[in-house]
């Protein structure tokens, strides 16, 4: 049957827009809609070439995966072609795709598959002659890629040569190159600190960096492979199951993912998902989907592949994380150090499982760099469980009457001029306990489970707290009388009998749970343990100069400034004063006084085979000594296990001493006697 007249309508502009929105993902590396939206987008195309086959052209975007390289680099042609992925978005199309196989095998019997996370990254080809890699290129569009022999030669991950003697004389590995969330986040901190270009997501950040014609600046970024199958192989042998060949690329020194497992059949592979989903939240990469295949290579082989992608193989993507609405309007909220952050009010939208309609616009330069105006649309991302954040705008939506979003210069809540310091991002509201805003957020870190842990105080108590003028600083809290709470919104009177009880429990505290409390800038709850553990003593803390606290682990210049300024203000010192004349106490802390590695400070790199890191972390700094990540002319010593690169040739490069795991372990155990 010929297709109707609207359904051929459709199709074409379906390919447009597919296309236009491939070319800014796959060639300018700027897409516009979230990946989700595109999936419904192909699916919604991929349904109407099920129904009509005649709609079916040559340019049709299901008819290519990708689109063609920059010409900037070489261009290869992949020898055997890079296959792209089947989606299935629910259990039913995983066990129709399983359903699909057994038919087509003519076998009743269960099929074994290997599991394995779906990496949010770039899929890359490795060539090895002899294992020596010479051949490093991106996928591209599955028939050519680029030649990025340059770039991939500097991630660490990548090995250059591999070292065994049943290496075939020609192999292939394909993987997946991408950036881990930290790597991300402190890549994207430091270009906002330069000023520089910061990227959207860690998958747009690690297709940037291998992008890069220079290959110093690739070096620089934190990139990560994982090897995920074999291509091309010639004058050797390869075992005869997917999971089997990972195991052997594992051995080989590639990165394999640690989470990958064989599941009997298809329900075994439904709670793999569920087991990978849950987990998918503390992974510290991300991913979005599962990739199932079938794990005999001999079974792959019989099945082959439809239009570039293997019959046996399907990735199961998880649900959007991100979705479009529009922006309504923005509000600006002042926090517990001033800090003034925009948030965005949304047309609710449902995203990752929940209703979002508050998305963090972080600060001023994040707007200035979206570009958003309020009634743009824009489209929203929700990672985890942390706050919703608008990632892009979608251009091409923008309404008539968009308006400029306008950061106030004064304080919405106590009219106080906002500014930022030079070089920060942040504007503060100066108003410092002046501010209201300020105020009740002080007092709600102070109240919080692990600051003072005060049963029964709430946001909304503390709001109509300050609000009436009952509570103007902390220490207030303690001569509060029942008659004052008890004529409090949602409180009877033996809520009041609670609460007063929950704050005298309270007062008996610890030196760190404290200095936490008061809310000082960037002292967090580990700064503030460090703090106690250092000066023992509360005075001693107010008494420290900045170049003592330096001295501290990972007290660095500017939390040190932090500290001596709030300690340098009057008001703040007479809140402390105040708390401890209301009772509010705690044990002083044993300092440890055998501290034979004061001053000095230590790097750790490589991989450590006989302890963790963290345990030789907490070895030195029991010892009085500073762990650093990074090295400079400072650091005291290195200590190096294998595979340490860029620190270990930066401590050559500067004559700082490196030693070994036993070296190490042998320096540690002489501290002891
Ligand atoms: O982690 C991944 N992104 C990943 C991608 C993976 N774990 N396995 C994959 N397997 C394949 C086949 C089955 C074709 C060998 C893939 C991809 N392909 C793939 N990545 C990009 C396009 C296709």
């Amino acid at each position: 049957m010929a297709a109707p007249a609207d359904v051929v309508e459709r199709h074409n502009e379906l390919k447009q827009t597919l296309n236009h929105h491939n070319h800014q993902y796959y060639v300018l590396d700027e897409p516009e809609i979230p990946d989700a939206e595109y999936d419904r987008l192909f699916q919604e195309l991929k349904t109407l070439e099920g129904e009509y086959a005649e709609l079916v052209s040559p340019d049709s975007p299901s008819q290519r995966v990708g689109a063609a390289p920059l010409s900037a680099f070489e261009t290869v042609r992949h020898e055997m072609p890079m296959l792209s992925l089947d989606n299935a978005f629910s259990a039913e199309d995983l066990r129709a795709f399983d359903k699909r196989i057994r038919e087509r095998l003519k076998s009743v019997d269960a099929i074994a598959y290997a599991c394995e996370p779906k990496y949010d990254g770039i899929a890359i080809s490795l060539l090895y002659r002899d294992g020596i890699l010479v051949r490093g290129a991106t996928r591209g569009d599955g028939e050519t890629g680029e030649d990025i022999t340059q770039n991939v030669k500097t991630i660490g991950t990548v090995p250059l040569k591999i070292n065994a003697d049943d290496v075939p004389s020609l192999l292939e590995v394909r993987g997946e190159i991408y950036m881990p969330h930290r790597g991300f986040e402190k890549f994207n901190q430091q270009a906002q600190d330069k000023g520089e270009k910061v990227f959207v997501n860690p998958r747009n950040a690690a297709s940037g960096s291998l992008r890069q014609l220079d290959p110093a600046i690739t070096a620089k970024r934190p990139l990560v492979l994982c090897a995920y199958s074999i291509g091309v192989v010639d004058g050797g042998a390869m075992p005869a199951q997917h999971s089997k060949i990972l195991d052997k690329l594992g051995q080989w020194g590639f990165h394999i993912s640690e989470h990958r497992r064989v599941a009997n059949d298809i329900e075994g592979c439904l709670e793999y998902y569920a087991y990978l989903e849950n987990l998918r939240p503390d992974l510290p990469f991300d991913i979005d989907g599962i990739v199932f295949k079938v794990d005999a290579i001999e079974t792959q082989q019989q099945l082959g592949f439809v239009s570039r992608a293997p019959r046996w193989a399907i990735a199961h993507k998880f649900p959007a994380q991100e979705e479009v609405t529009v922006l309504r309007d923005v509000e600006f909220q002042v926090g517990r150090t001033g800090a003034i952050t925009p948030v965005a009010k949304l047309e609710p939208v449902f995203v990752g499982g929940v209703t979002v309609s508050n998305a963090t616009l972080h600060n001023k330069d994040e707007i200035n760099r979206l570009q958003v105006k309020i009634g743009d649309t824009v489209v929203i991302r929700r990672a985890g469980d942390v706050i919703p954040q608008v990632v892009s705008v979608v251009k091409s939506k923008r309404p008539d009457g968009a308006k400029d979003i306008v950061f106030p210069e004064a304080c919405p809540v106590c009219g106080s001029p906002v500014a930022a310091k030079e070089g920060e991002a942040v504007y503060r509201c100066d108003g410092g306990i002046v501010c209201e805003a300020q105020r009740k957020e002080a007092i709600k870190h102070f109240a919080s489970r692990h600051a003072l842990d005060i049963d029964g105080l709430g946001d909304k108590i503390v709001e109509q707290l300050v609000d009436k003028g009952l509570v103007h600083s902390v220490a207030d809290l303690f001569t509060l009388q029942h008659k004052d709470l008890a004529g409090l919104e949602r409180m009877g009177s033996k809520s009041a009998e609670n609460l007063l009880a929950a704050l005298e429990k309270s007062k008996e505290t610890t030196l760190a749970r404290f200095i936490y409390a008061l809310g000082i800038r960037e002292v967090g709850q580990a700064t503030a343990k460090n703090l106690a553990q250092h000066f023992g003593t509360l005075d001693k803390v107010r008494e420290a100069s900045d170049e003592t606290l330096q001295t501290v682990t990972d007290i660095g210049p500017i939390v040190a400034g932090f500290i001596v300024e709030f300690f340098e203000q009057s008001q703040n010192n007479e809140v402390v004063d105040a708390l401890v004349k209301v009772g509010v106490t705690w044990p002083d802390v044993e300092v440890k006084q055998d501290q034979p590695l004061k001053g000095l400070t230590y790097v750790l790199t490589g991989t450590l085979e006989k302890m963790t890191r963290q345990e030789a972390k907490e070895i030195l700094e029991a010892h009085g000594a500073k762990v650093s990540g990074s090295v400079s002319a400072k650091t005291h010593c290195v200590v190096a296990g294998p595979g340490a690169g860029s620190k270990l040739s930066k401590a050559q490069d500067l004559g700082v001493e490196v030693i070994d795991e036993d070296a190490f372990i042998a320096f540690v155990e002489g501290l002891k006697a």
